[in-house]
């Protein structure tokens, strides 16, 4: 399958692939707030809940047969690293929204995870092709460190706006603060304006 490459979307946001004050780095580290949760493929479920005209549920066959994208992105890291060219497939999160029908009052999106993430951002900042749900990373299967079997690319954000082992999206009317959001990390997250503290 096409890869679509997505590097060059910081020309939205500022004049350097690199946002200032990071690194690059080609190892990929992991930074979990506790453990990688369990999960097995017959229970899991994944929800779209909220203010939407029909909340939904997939189960992994179900969630891994909508339309997929595979693209070339880059991942920042609030800690100061950041790692070009990596290869996610998944689900873009405007084809669950389109599915759901986000209804009018909607402005903000929480997304969950198996252990106990939170994280959160503006409905406009979800609605981008490069928002994924992926499961698969440089054509292998998404490791469970890195949020495997399903976590979220932010690449437009600082890497905690994307829950790792996400369960569920919730459409709200009010903005609310997610994990980091309420402890310090900055709402916003733009890497190239380095909102990373609040
Ligand atoms: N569910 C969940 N998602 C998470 C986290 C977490 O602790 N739990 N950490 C976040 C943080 S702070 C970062 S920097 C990235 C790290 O992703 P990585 O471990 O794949 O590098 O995942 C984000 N998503
Ligand atoms: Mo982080």
């Amino acid at each position: 399958m096409s890869t679509t490459d997505v590097t060059d979307l910081y020309r939205e946001f500022g004049d350097e692939r690199l946002p200032p004050g990071q690194r690059e780095t080609s190892k990929f580290p992991v930074l979990s707030k506790g453990s990688v949760p369990d999960w097995n493929r017959e229970d899991w479920e994944f929800t779209v809940t909220g203010a939407v005209e029909e909340e939904l549920s997939f189960s992994w066959e179900e969630f891994t047969d909508l339309p997929r994208t595979t693209q070339r992105q880059d991942f920042h890291c609030v800690t100061g690293w950041s790692k070009f060219d990596c290869e996610f497939t998944g689900v873009p999160f405007p084809e669950l929204a389109e599915r759901a029908g986000v209804r009018d009052e909607a402005v903000h999106v929480m997304f969950s995870a198996l252990d106990g993430y939170t994280t959160n951002l503006p409905l406009a900042d979800c609605t981008r092709e490069e928002v994924l749900f992926t499961w698969e990373f440089d054509g292998e299967s998404l490791a469970p460190e890195h949020g495997g079997p399903l976590r979220v690319v932010t690449p437009h954000k600082y890497a905690y706006k994307g829950a790792k082992w996400v369960d569920g999206i919730e459409f709200l009317t009010e903005p609310e603060r997610g994990f980091w959001e309420k402890r310090g990390y900055s709402n916003t997250a733009d890497p190239w304006n380095e909102e990373r503290y609040s």
